[in-house]
């Protein structure tokens, strides 16, 4: 158990799995799963290891992935590598509708089964966890794929982790839950997860993400999370977007986030919370474009931390990879009660040479906040929709 700033104990379940150090999407690419190895690294090197119980935990295994995924796009996944890709194994599908021919975005590569079942095993036990009352919050830093669809790749996500997790959090079990809030703070549209639950009521999907033109001229992706998307049927009003511009930073963030979840919280009362933590929100970003600090991002936490709801904090996108590992290190601390006791300084540890560019510093320094009339009110407006939405619930 961790005491607290607010002096509740709170038992906090970690996990993770080293084999994550040694994942590449390809040579390139912008997502660096090694990214998990540094925050854990750090988490290790502050002394947070022992405040919290590492889970035991396995593969996801074929059987869970295809609770949500669909027959064709698991069989693919599962046969596909560099080699059977050059040999044609997409040609079992028709077309691009599976995400994965463009071999940019979502590459084939070797160990990619292994990569997926290994992160959402981490999100399912950590589910687990919290629906046995095991545990108060439960952390996987290697999950929160939000973009993968039911047959499809996307953004860099191959498996849905969270929607796995959220539905072992609905499960039938004893000890599961009437209703689950997701909470996505990733710079990107929490799509596929806002698909998977776009018929529920007991699901509400709520995404803080960036939208609008980029200064190449297309749509910063992926395109959707306007405020006008609300959900279908039984889950009209059950799904919440917060699209923002480029370059919001803290004040505008929080003076948006906190009362649309504390309106969130009120009208849906959830049962457990699920918040995607990626870290692509954080200023400085390769390809974010918000201004967030590691305390602005990490108020998301504490925020919801401070319902006392059983919550599952999970990782997502962050590409500047130095910057998420600080952050979700500061996040840890944050869910054990002890980010006020982390020294500023990155302590010494395998990897502190990666912090260099950041002086060293967990808390590395943001640009001040430029105060700009058109985005204040675009955002003043943007909160009165979204909470107009919500109080049509009930
Ligand atoms: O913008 C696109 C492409 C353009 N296509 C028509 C779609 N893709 C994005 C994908 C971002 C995925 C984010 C994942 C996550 O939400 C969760 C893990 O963080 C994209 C972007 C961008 N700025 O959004 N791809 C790239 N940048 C990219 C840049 C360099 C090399 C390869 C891809
Ligand atoms: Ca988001
Ligand atoms: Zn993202």
């Amino acid at each position: 158990s961790a005491s607290c700033v607010d002096g509740k104990k709170r038992c906090v379940c970690y996990y993770y799995d080293p084999g994550i150090a040694h994942i590449k999407l390809s040579d390139e690419h912008m997502m660096v799963p090694a990214r998990v190895a540094m925050a854990h690294s750090l988490v290790a090197a502050y002394g947070m290891l022992d405040s919290m119980r590492r889970l035991r935990t396995r593969p996801a295994t074929e059987s869970e992935i295809r609770r949500f995924h669909s027959p064709e796009y698991v069989d693919l996944l599962r046969d596909l590598t560099p080699e059977s890709y050059d040999h044609g194994v997409l040609g079992r599908l028709k077309d691009d509708d599976h995400g994965l021919g463009g071999c940019i975005e979502c590459p084939p590569f070797d160990r990619l089964w292994n990569y997926c079942r290994g992160y959402a095993g981490g999100s399912l036990a950590a589910a687990r966890a919290l629906a046995g009352g095991e545990s108060d919050v439960a952390i996987n830093w290697s999950g929160g794929m939000h973009h993968a669809c039911a047959a499809k790749a996307s953004g860099f996500c191959y498996v849905n982790d969270i929607v796995l997790a959220i539905n072992e959090l609905l499960g039938a079990g004893a000890g599961a839950f009437r209703r689950v809030l997701y909470v996505d703070v990733d710079a990107h549209h929490g799509d596929g997860v806002q698909e998977a639950f776009a018929d529920s009521d007991r699901v509400m999907t709520l995404s803080f993400h960036r939208y609008g033109k980029t200064p190449h001229g297309g749509k910063f992706f992926p395109g959707t999370g306007l405020v006008s998307e609300i959900g279908r049927g039984a889950g009209e009003h059950y799904t919440v977007n917060v699209p923002m511009d480029a370059g919001v930073h803290d004040d505008v963030y929080q003076s948006l986030f906190k009362p649309i979840v504390s309106k969130a919280m009120e009208v849906f009362d959830p049962e457990a919370v699920v918040l995607q933590c990626g870290a692509d929100s954080l200023s400085g970003d390769r390809l974010g474009s918000m201004e967030l600090s590691v305390r602005g991002h990490a108020e998301c936490v504490s925020f919801l931390r401070g319902f006392n709801r059983p919550l599952l904090l999970l990782g997502g996108g962050g590409y500047t990879i130095n910057h998420v590992a600080s952050s979700w290190c500061y996040e840890t601390a944050v869910a054990i009660g002890k980010e006020r006791d982390l020294p500023d300084e990155i302590p010494k540890h395998g990897y502190d040479l990666f912090y260099m560019n950041q002086g060293n510093k967990l808390h590395y320094s943001v640009s001040e906040a430029t105060v700009n009339s058109k985005l204040l009110k675009k955002a003043a407006e943007t909160k009165q929709i979204v909470l107009e939405h919500l109080s049509q619930i009930k």
